[in-house]
């Protein structure tokens, strides 16, 4: 492959990427011939134009196939759904690739070596299904059906989800949850007693001021959002920015605080504290809306910003710029609600808590550029027998997590490994690599070996793969329907998925496997539909939309039924339990938890051992797109962020490849060492997702680190059951020269 043909195959993606336009890898004829990707003809119309959404991340915009000969050559951005402008970012336009990607998986397998050894012989999928109807059978009539458990993340999992429950099981959970967003979602619910939702109904539309936590936007490439915080930028809203390294959103911040690891809540009781003794807070909004205020005020007296600079490593006088550009623009204030908040335990949840409680005195909650209220289309779903009732899952009947929203992988992972509170037995995952999602391998490997039967459900052959008693393969989601996508953008919409190209291998749609395999358990009464378009029509026809529409046009906007904002005036009961704004929290009192948020934050390192700081590459998404070929091309591998006096004390230079490990044993690399201001001392930095070892990923196999192989320390909050994960400390040492 000539030099110079790499080059330009780069050069003219990256154009295109950041113009949001065309076609992405099939401009590149050398490479893209090495992909079996383009064709001469690509320059040609395309004969047909499918209307979809990408699945490469979950913000799932809308996108355009362009097909030919049934081939996707390029995919481009739908102009009309509202989370995405009509554009795609860099990993959606490289979507193509997976489908004719040569790794991917191309029929059922059934394992005849060893768990993790990656050998199988090749099955039909009725026998694939015997074997699974037959194992979960087994486990149902020894240990009830509460011993099955499903790990999902994607759109094929609610389906999925039914079966499940419809055989008997309460136990499904996503790392989405525990290892994502879950913290932030109890701490919110708590204050305000709304869920949060994907995208963050937040109002950067109309904001002032835009305060993130981390959320390291433009990194983290949330398309939709992404845009909106440059318009707003644009637009002259200020930005404030809390995060230990110069991520490419504080490079752009008129105040970025390089807080101390772990220091954001010290720094809000200080904007709290300030709030409170200038009275600059809203007044109004807080009278009419929120309840605890006296307590809240009592609580914050002893924060000042002296405190919290010394706590946080900043200088004082930063935190009281950046509070005075709050209040300038206060309530039109957009305190970003975080999104991955799983760092370190409890802190996570009151954390949490400190951002919803500064919204709340900026009486920026539901007032315009602050967030909006959160609706979604509304469209029934397919009629269904009643379902059967539930026993508790593992983390009720642990008594466990009193405030979590959904079941957590962990506690699962628990039930599976100890067999308390009661035995899990069979899992099936569909969608998520908990070899790599979830921290503490060892963990994870002690629980798929208690199994009876592990079902995997997979595009590509990534690590959890590899363990799998049965492994089915999914379509592309390029290749099939998937259920009905309700978004909760300002203006509410129902996408749809639908297949531009056929799959030429024996995979099939998640769709088809919940009701052949739900039939084979015996359970085929809640997929009563003959075909899958029939499920779509129904529930379309609820909406008053059609399938016909919708495959046409890929979308239709939903007028909302609720106001953007709540009138000033107007009466509300929010859904806590006094009907008010809970800046001091009777549940979490209850539940023996502090009611106000406190500040422990973890202490730093000793010398010689770093902080483990991890977040995103706007090119690739957690680990599902290292081996996707373009992708790869761009980016094959990730690297580790080390401050220059950190790197000359361990007598590291620049490039150099190392390894990263812990005081257990675990170590991943090598991966090139980056020195850099941008990280402070103490810590080190990697993007997720690289350092995948399993033997049928012939690209991304041995390329770069990961983080999850040595985050062994992690802390559970025992709020929400969400895993704080950047409580592991690391060394890094030299990697032995080949
Ligand atoms: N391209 C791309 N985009 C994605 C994804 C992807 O895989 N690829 N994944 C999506 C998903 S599901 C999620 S959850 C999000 C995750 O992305 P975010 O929600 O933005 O994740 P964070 O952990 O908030 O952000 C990582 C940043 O936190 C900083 N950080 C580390 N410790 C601290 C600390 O103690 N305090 C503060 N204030 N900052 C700290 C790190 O330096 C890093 O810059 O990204 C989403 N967007
Ligand atoms: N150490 C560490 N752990 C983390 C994070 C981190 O930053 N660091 N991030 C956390 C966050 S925020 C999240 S949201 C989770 C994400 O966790 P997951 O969503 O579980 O992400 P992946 O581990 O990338 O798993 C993706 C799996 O889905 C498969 N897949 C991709 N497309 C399809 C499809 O169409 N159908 C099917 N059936 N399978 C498909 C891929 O091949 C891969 O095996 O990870 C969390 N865990
Ligand atoms: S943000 Fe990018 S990867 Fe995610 S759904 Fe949108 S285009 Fe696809
Ligand atoms: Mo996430």
């Amino acid at each position: 492959m000539a030099e110079d043909g790499v080059r330009i195959g780069r050069r003219t993606f990256l154009e295109l990427a950041a113009a949001g336009a065309a076609a992405g890898a099939a401009a590149a004829p050398d490479r893209a011939e090495a992909f079996g990707l383009a064709q001469a003809d690509d320059a040609l119309p395309p004969e047909r134009e499918v209307p979809t959404f990408c699945e490469l991340c979950f913000w799932n915009c809308g996108a355009v196939a362009r097909v030919r000969k049934n081939r996707v050559h390029s995919l481009r951005g739908h102009p009309r759904y509202p989370n995405a402008n009509g554009k795609l970012c860099g990993r959606g336009q490289a979507g193509a690739a997976s489908v004719v990607d040569a790794d991917r998986l191309t029929h059922p397998l059934i394992r005849t070596g060893a768990r993790g050894e990656g050998k199988f012989r090749r099955a039909g999928w009725n026998e694939a299904y015997q074997i699974v109807a037959r194992g979960f059978g087994d486990i149902k009539a020894r240990h009830g059906a509460e011993a099955l458990a499903l790990f999902y993340h994607g759109s094929g999992g609610p389906l999925l989800r039914q079966m499940l429950v419809a055989y008997g099981s309460p136990n499904y959970a996503g790392p989405s949850y525990a290892q994502c967003k879950g913290a932030r979602n109890v701490g919110y619910q708590l204050t305000f007693g709304e869920k949060l939702v994907s995208p963050e109904p937040i109002d950067l539309e109309n904001a002032r001021a835009v305060v993130l936590f981390g959320s390291h936007l433009g990194e983290n490439a949330h398309n939709g959002q992404v845009q909106e915080l440059v318009r707003a930028r644009v637009r002259g809203a200020s930005l404030v920015v809390l995060d230990p390294r110069l991520s490419t959103v504080a490079s752009k911040a008129d105040v970025w605080l390089p807080i101390r690891p772990g220091a954001d809540t010290a720094v809000i009781l200080a904007w709290l504290h300030l709030l409170v003794a200038e009275r600059t807070y809203d007044r109004a909004f807080v009278e009419a809306r929120t309840t605890g205020f006296d307590r809240l005020a009592a609580h914050v007296a002893p924060f000042d910003p002296a405190w919290a600079a010394e706590r946080a490593g900043v200088p004082a006088q930063r935190i009281v710029d950046a509070y005075r550009l709050m209040v300038n623009a206060m309530p039109a204030v957009v305190v970003h609600p975080g999104r991955h908040t799983a760092w370190y335990g409890e802190e996570d949840t009151q954390r949490a808590r400190a951002q919803a409680i500064l919204s709340a005195l900026l009486g920026a909650w539901w007032r315009p550029g602050s967030t909006y209220r959160t609706e979604r289309a509304t469209v029934d779903d397919y009629p269904t027998p009643d379902f059967p009732d539930l026993p508790r899952n593992v983390d009720q009947a642990a008594g466990r997590f009193p405030f979590a929203e959904e079941v957590t992988t962990n506690g699962l992972r628990d039930a599976t490994r100890t067999g308390k509170p009661y035995p899990v037995k069979g899992w099936f995952v569909h969608g998520t690599n908990l070899v790599q999602a979830m921290p503490n391998v060892r963990e994870t490997r002690e629980a798929i070996a208690n199994l009876d039967l592990l079902v995997v459900c997979d595009v590509a052959p990534t690590e959890i793969t590899q363990y799998a008693d049965v492994l089915l393969p999914e379509d592309t989601y390029l290749e099939r329907y998937d259920d009905l996508s309700l978004g909760f953008t300002r203006t509410p919409y129902v996408g749809l998925r639908q297949p531009a190209v056929a799959s030429p291998h024996d995979t099939r749609p998640a769709w088809r496997i919940a009701k052949e395999l739900g039939t084979a358990l015996g359970v085929g009464d809640f997929f009563p539909w003959a075909t899958f378009e029939e499920y779509l029509e129904v529930r379309l026809a609820s909406a008053g939309l059609s399938l016909d529409q919708l495959r046409r046009d890929g979308i239709a906007l939903v007028p909302r039924k609720t106001p953007l904002y709540l009138g000033d005036g107007e009466a509300y009961r929010f859904h806590t339990p006094s009907g008010r704004i809970e800046l001091w929290s009777q549940r979490l009192a209850d539940a023996g938890f502090d009611p106000l948020p406190v500040w422990k934050g973890p202490p730093p390192p000793p010398p010689g051992r770093f902080r483990l700081l991890y977040g995103r590459s706007p090119l690739h998404t957690f680990g599902r797109t290292q081996n996707n070929p373009i992708l790869f091309d761009l980016e094959p591998e990730n690297t580790l962020w080390m401050s220059p006096a950190d790197a000359t004390a361990l007598g590291l230079a620049a490039g150099e490849r190392v390894m990263v490990g812990n005081a257990h044993g675990s170590e991943t690399g090598p991966l090139a060492l980056h020195v850099t201001e941008r990280i402070p001392d103490g810590a080190v930095y990697m993007v997720h997702g690289f350092g995948h070892w399993a033997h049928r990923l012939h690209r991304a196999r041995g390329r770069g680190g990961d983080d999850g192989a040595v985050i062994d320390d992690y802390v559970v909050d025992p709020i929400s059951g969400s895993t704080g994960m950047r409580t592991q400390l690391v060394t890094v040492r030299r990697a032995e020269v080949a």
